[in-house]
């Protein structure tokens, strides 16, 4: 979606890196502890260096509402993680997006009103109080407070399997998205069987499917993907395997079911950053997630080899739209008391979405 972020003055995209540099240091040091810049695994290396924290987008969020000193967060991530941050901070506290056409291509598949007609033709099946309705955290607040309305909750990659079984704990089906792959994965690994699944493609009716194929269903998985990691594929897993025989493969949990099968781990963005650091030296480790991220492994683990399973992945485009010239920006403008580019949400969504976030945080 575009959010139309206007195009920066000169003295930003014409500064030079060093210029850059020396403009944000000093920003920073004139704003200290009024400023907290989070960082996610998949920035840029000029970016994420700017960062106190980096992490993952719920941790991400939940440090920005620890950090009740800060009284402005800049999200270097995209759109929905500011959200959240939004979502989980104090009135006091103003959550700015660098860029604000960093969104996340996936969460952008599903929208509110898809999602609120999706619902009312399924109440024309099926018995939507059975139903419980999950998003992953990669969607808009919108979604979030949705769930959170109808008695479900958010799951993030690192605890998806717990959430869908508190939901089928207190409902026969889950309406999960907007990433099917996500849905899959856990749905396979938590035992269940393809015929268990459905994908609803909410641009047909019906999702495309027929009655019965609903009512059979335990899991409708709406039909979104990440474009980076659905790239991944089993050729890159056998080309792996045949020149690094001994070599490790982990994958996201965004990626297709086909790669999870053949893939040795499956993890969270956090999930990977640990298995990593704690391989042994010399462990050989291709990674299936954003390059950034793999590139940085790379680079903080000198003594072990590790590599993007796909030689020739593009990094996600929208994270990357956060650079220096933007952070230079806000920056700039915070310290002359100007707030550019904040990410607030209504008081009812935040309402509904902070249900929605906290029940993920009581059953996990
Ligand atoms: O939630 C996040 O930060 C994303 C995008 C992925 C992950 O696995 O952490
Ligand atoms: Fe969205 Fe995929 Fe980019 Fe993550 S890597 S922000 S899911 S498009």
């Amino acid at each position: 979606m575009l959010r139309l972020q206007s195009p920066l003055p000169d003295s930003y995209t014409l500064a030079s890196p060093e210029e850059l540099a020396a403009r944000i240091t000093a920003a920073r040091a004139a704003l200290g502890s009024r400023l907290l810049i989070l960082g996610h695994h998949y920035q840029r290396p000029e970016v994420i260096r700017w960062a106190d924290l980096r992490g993952d987008s719920f941790k991400l969020a939940q440090w920005a509402a620890e950090h009740t000193e800060a009284e402005y967060i800049v999200f270097c991530g995209v759109h929905f993680m500011a959200e959240s941050a939004d979502v989980l901070t104090g009135d006091n506290q103003a959550v700015i997006l660098p860029d604000l056409n960093a969104g996340c291509s996936m969460a952008d598949m599903a929208n509110i009103e898809q999602v609120e007609d999706v619902w009312a033709e399924l109440a024309k099946v099926t018995d939507t109080d059975r139903i419980v309705p999950i998003t992953y955290m990669n969607s808009s607040a919108a979604l979030k407070a949705f769930v959170g309305e109808r008695g479900g909750a958010v799951c993030t990659s690192s605890n998806a399997s717990a959430i869908l079984a508190w939901a089928l704990a207190k409902g026969d089906k889950v309406l999960f998205f907007p990433d099917q792959h996500l849905g899959r994965n856990t749905a396979f690994q938590m035992g269940f069987e393809a015929a268990d699944m459905q994908v609803w493609n909410p641009h047909l009716d019906f999702g495309g499917l027929d009655e019965a194929a609903i009512k059979r269903s335990i899991f409708l998985l709406w039909k979104g993907h990440c474009s980076v990691h659905q790239r991944f594929s089993p050729e890159h897993i056998e080309k792996f395997r045949h020149d690094y025989p001994t070599g490790e493969v982990i994958v996201h949990p965004e990626c297709r079911h086909e790669v999870v099968e053949l893939a040795d781990r499956t993890g969270s963005t956090e999930r990977i950053l640990e298995w990593v650091t704690e391989a042994k030296p010399g462990s050989i480790i291709a990674i299936g997630t954003e390059i950034h991220m793999v590139s940085r492994l790379a680079e903080e683990n000198p003594d072990k080899t590790i590599i993007s399973l796909d030689p020739l992945i593009c990094p996600c485009a929208t994270m990357f739209r956060i650079d220096e010239p933007h952070l230079a920006w806000v920056l700039e403008n915070l310290v002359n008391a100007k707030v550019v580019n904040q990410i607030t949400i209504d008081d009812k969504i935040t309402e509904w979405a902070k249900v929605a976030l906290e029940r993920m945080l009581e059953i996990t």
